[in-house]
């Protein structure tokens, strides 16, 4: 039987929630051999075979032997999703995450790239008010609100674009798309590790995370203390 391509996640994580949902929702989670990555006050493990770098990170093609550099990866979430979304499309059996028209797929790309946007300044706003990065970065609370503030405005942006009727961002079909999937993963990891309630005046958003919790897909692992204790200390709220 051929190797299954590995897929490094930090299983809390943000951007690897991305794909660890979607690859539930898919029903595809064991076509890969996901490896959890563990995190410590020391630092992130580098498990063998894991290039360096930040995840998710997916192995297309196994190197020829251990440390060669013949091995093909994809590094970014956004495009580790829509090559699984190449291997698993239409007539795999599985849901259609990206739309059947142009059209269709227009408007999750459209919403894809509004929510992304909105989850990196969000990050960026964590990076300059959170307690977590307090010793490891320059931090500005100027830079903080900003970013809070711009993380809001992209988020009332996807609310007007949203499909009306919900819960799905996207489309009105029974499941959720790949822009729902990111959308969870960003409201989630903002709850679960900052304490920090994204759906706070975005009804809409609201309405698509009371409905995708509700999901199998949506069970998180546990946040590591560490990172508990400290990340929800913000300067700026
Ligand atoms: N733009 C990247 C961001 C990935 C990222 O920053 N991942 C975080 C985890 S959520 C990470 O791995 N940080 C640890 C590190 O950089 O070593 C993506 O979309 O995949």
């Amino acid at each position: 039987m051929p190797e299954k391509q590995r897929l490094w996640v930090l299983p809390w994580g943000l951007y690897p929630r991305r794909v660890t949902i979607y690859l539930e929702e898919k029903g595809i989670l064991d076509k890969l051999d996901v490896v959890p990555v563990n995190i410590t006050t020391q630092g992130m493990d580098q498990p063998p075979g894991k290039p360096a770098g930040s995840m998710p990170i997916l192995e297309v093609k196994r190197p020829s032997s251990e440390g060669a550099e013949d091995g093909v990866y994809i590094v970014q979430s956004v495009a580790l999703l829509e090559y699984l979304e190449d291997q698993y499309g239409p007539g795999s059996g599985t849901p259609d995450m990206r739309g059947s028209t142009p059209e269709e797929r227009a408007k999750v790309r459209d919403c894809m790239s509004v929510i992304c946007e909105a989850t990196d300044f969000f990050g960026f706003y964590c990076h300059n008010a959170s307690k977590l990065f307090s010793t490891m970065e320059e931090q500005s609370e100027g830079a903080a609100k900003q970013a809070l503030a711009r993380t809001h405005h992209m988020l009332s942006s996807l609310e007007k674009m949203a499909d009306a009727k919900g819960p799905w961002l996207a489309s009105s079909g029974d499941h959720p798309m790949l822009v729902d999937c990111i959308a969870m993963s960003t409201m989630q990891f903002a709850e679960a590790v900052y304490k920090v309630d994204l759906t706070e005046d975005h009804p809409r958003l609201k309405k698509l995370f009371d409905a995708f919790s509700a999901r199998e897909s949506a069970k998180m692992e546990e946040v590591p203390d560490f990172v508990q204790a400290m990340a929800p200390e913000m300067s700026v709220r």
